[in-house]
């Protein structure tokens, strides 16, 4: 004679909301509470019936870090900053400056999470604008303290008589230390000098 046994696995699906607030890992838990078996109200021994297997009837369910809750440096030209939490940049930004401002200043930014120190370097690189002719060259270190978001470093624009059309150089962000997620995208900045009047 053959059984007919019904299904031994049900499926639970438990929602994880997915937002964009940076997170660090979280867990919650699953507990098997109670038990019964279909038209029977009492067991009438602690084995008789369905029962719980309390060694194993906790599921402890862990949402791994989200959102870069150390943040991600990147460069920012909006003049003006979200009081809530920066959004990360979809496009590579860009700035425009006259070549007889002399100076550029530029803005990098810790958006997402600010949890803990982080630290980035910058350096700039030629396009069609050449260090020492058209700029000079800069690079370093900037640090944000925990809850820190703003920084601004400057490069100096060549101010000379030569005729020219735009040029461009570029700055770059790199080596990022003070997070696992912290700026693991690079960010770079197109400067584009505008020809003297
Ligand atoms: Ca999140
Ligand atoms: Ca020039
Ligand atoms: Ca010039």
């Amino acid at each position: 004679m053959c059984a007919v046994h019904p299904p031994s696995t049900q499926v639970l699906v438990l929602n994880i909301t997915d937002d964009t607030e940076p997170e660090l890992a979280e867990t919650f838990v699953v507990s098997l509470v109670d038990v019964t078996v279909a038209g029977s109200d009492k067991l009438t021994t602690p084995t008789s019936g369905a029962v719980i297997n309390t060694n194993a009837s906790q599921l402890i369910i862990s949402v791994e870090e989200n959102d870069d809750p150390y943040g991600l440096i990147q460069f920012w030209t909006e003049a003006t900053l979200p009081s809530t939490t920066i959004p990360p940049l979809i496009e590579q930004p860009e700035v425009s400056v006259l070549e007889e401002d002399s100076i550029v200043e530029l803005t990098i930014v810790r958006a997402q999470g600010l949890l803990g120190t982080v630290s980035v370097e910058y350096q700039t690189m030629n396009g069609n604008a050449t260090d020492s002719v058209d700029y000079i060259s800069a690079g370093g270190t900037v640090t944000f303290a925990e809850g820190e978001r703003v920084k601004t470093i400057e490069v100096v624009i060549i101010d000379d008589t030569t005729p020219e059309l735009g040029r461009q150089f570029f700055a770059e962000l790199v080596n990022p230390t003070g997070g696992e997620l912290v700026g693991h995208r690079r960010s770079r900045m197109y400067c584009i000098g505008s020809p003297a009047a």
